[in-house]
């Protein structure tokens, strides 16, 4: 039966976001592919999966692995063919679960036949799908190059936010806009469920006044492609938003307002890190996540909807970014997922966390990501010295997300049988699925249970969350509350122990999750409790 039945179904959901080039590689080339997402539909839904959103998987140069796509009709041989695309939609289809195609609608490839015209003659009507200048301003796009590109051929610059590789489309020409349109359509009439809008506030600026992305146009473009490709709802729309704020959040998801379905906004990522600065390692600020989340939780309330997320493609390995990696792996990857997922919202996991995979510390040669070599070289030329570039590549790098996934602790985890396109991470003896498939104690048995969970109480879904104690440096606490049932979660961010926090006139307490054996009277390092009382 298709999962999408009802306008709200991607509130209850959980959403999986598959990596294809690093998930399971079945042909030996050493690149993740579409049958290998088949061969491990059931593992997926057996975690508690509905809907696979997929990284880009359409032909591309790869050159931000597949967010320059060079054709939205059509699958990357290297990932598979149309074909095997159709099986994937149908075997998820049989086992209730949907697709969700990752739309990347700000930017195609410099290689997409439109740019190519574009960039050949000032009068061919395909020049008017980009963002055109006669002068460069010396904006720099956010991987470290020039966003503006010289063209001969037309004697002019071309405008590419995130890297000259990634021409920027012109939203503001209505074809562009059909365009778009129509691609979706054509991936909705092949059954999937959703999308993922790529960088979403980037489609409308004004580059003139210094307005790099959330145009004044922003929201009516929404709301055109959503009349125009889901007018009842079904489809989620899922923008990924890094610059969003609440106000915005709002008028995206408004339940009135059909624009998208949830929001990724990013916000959380900025505790530990230097403002606008990720290479920038700080500890984790506890009381200024709470804050964030209290800001946003409330805010959405009964207005919006917001994705639930640790981690991304995009991001580091959350067990080592806000967890411990070493001693405490187990309880801490298990502690972030309660702290996260059992707020209001829809839960995305991102493979290979449910594992509790951690960061990879490669050498800089090793390092594919575009980004990450951009920032190494600056550094360098900035006389910095190797070895402190090295510690925030370390932490920081999108390749952390992106190593292979870790199914066994055979040869190469299991990913391939070639040599994998990125190394993979050494700690996969000890850390892959198939050992914590028959470990009832694992971080994958901690999550299938913390997802059960959710979808038992109502209370999960519509309550409200107030944190408590919300400037404590160590504990993260909140409760949900709905119809006089209210849980509370616990989860203790340190390896110190930490007192229990006590709700005052609380009566009747059961312990719904933990991930210590037993409760005590204190939290222990990186304890997690969750109790249910009236
Ligand atoms: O990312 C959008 C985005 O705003 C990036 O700046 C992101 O913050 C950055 O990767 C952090 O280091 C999306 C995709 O998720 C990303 O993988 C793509 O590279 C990017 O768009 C361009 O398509």
């Amino acid at each position: 039966m298709p999962i999408n039945t009802t306008p709200d179904w991607w509130k209850d959901a959980v959403i999986y976001q598959i990596y294809p080039k690093s998930f399971q590689d079945t042909d030996g080339n050493g690149i993740g592919d579409i049958p290998g997402i088949i061969a491990h539909l059931d593992y997926l839904k057996n975690l508690g999966a509905d809907a696979l959103w997929l990284s880009p998987v359409y032909p591309s140069p790869q050159r931000d692995n597949g967010y320059d796509v060079a054709d939205y009709y059509g699958i990357d041989p290297v990932f598979g063919t149309m074909q095997d695309f159709d099986l994937l939609t149908a075997e998820a289809e049989k086992r209730n679960m949907g697709i969700i195609m990752d739309l990347v609608l700000n930017h195609t490839s410099d290689q997409h036949p439109w740019f190519q015209a574009a960039s050949r003659d000032r009068e061919d009507p395909l020049h008017d799908y980009y963002i055109w200048s006669d002068t460069d301003d010396g904006t720099k796009a956010v991987f470290g190059d020039p966003a503006w590109t010289y063209v001969p051929q037309v004697c002019r610059y071309y405008y590419g936010s995130f890297s000259p590789y990634q021409p920027d489309l012109n939203w503001e020409n209505p074809q562009v806009r059909r365009a778009v349109r129509d691609i979706m359509l054509f991936w909705k009439e092949k059954g999937v469920v959703g999308f993922r809008l790529d960088a979403v506030p980037y489609i409308s600026k004004d580059l003139r006044n210094g307005i790099r992305h959330t145009g004044p146009d922003l929201h009516p473009y929404l709301r055109e492609l959503r009349q125009a490709v889901s007018p009842d709802g079904r489809l989620a729309l899922c923008g990924e938003d890094t610059e969003a704020e609440l106000e915005d959040a709002c008028i995206y998801t408004a339940p009135s307002g059909k624009e998208l379905s949830l929001i990724f906004e990013f916000g959380q990522g900025f505790y530990n890190s230097g403002e606008d600065d990720k290479w920038t390692v700080r500890p984790l600020d506890l009381p200024g996540l709470k804050a964030h989340y209290a800001q946003w939780q409330h805010g959405l309330h009964n207005t919006g909807w917001m994705a639930l997320f640790l981690m991304n493609h995009d991001m580091p390995r959350i067990v080592s970014d806000w967890g411990d990696d070493g001693k405490w792996r187990r309880e801490s990857a298990k502690m972030l997922a309660a702290a996260v997922y059992l707020m209001q919202g829809t839960v995305c996991i991102y493979q290979g966390e449910e594992l509790g995979m951690a960061n990879s510390r490669m050498s800089i040669e090793e390092y594919q990501d575009m980004e990450t070599l951009n920032y190494y070289r600056k550094c360098l030329e900035a006389g910095e010295k190797p070895e402190k570039i090295m510690e925030a590549v370390h932490a920081r790098s999108r390749d952390n997300a992106r190593t292979p996934m870790q199914w066994s602790d055979g040869r190469q985890a299991g990913f391939t049988s070639g040599t994998p396109w990125l190394r993979v991470n050494p700690d996969y003896r000890t850390v892959n699925a198939a050992r914590e498939e028959q470990d009832p104690d694992s971080v994958l048995a901690f999550y299938k249970k913390l997802l059960a969970l959710r979808r038992s109480r109502d209370v999960f879904r519509e309550g409200s969350v107030q944190f408590v104690d919300p400037g404590n440096p160590a504990v993260f606490a909140y409760v949900r509350e709905k119809d006089g049932e209210r849980v509370l979660v616990e989860c203790n961010f340190t390896s110190a122990v930490q007192p229990r926090i006590q709700l005052q006139g609380r009566q009747k307490c059961e312990v719904l999750l933990g991930n210590y054996a037993g409760t005590a009277e204190i939290l222990r390092p990186y304890e997690t409790v969750v109790t249910a009382g009236v």
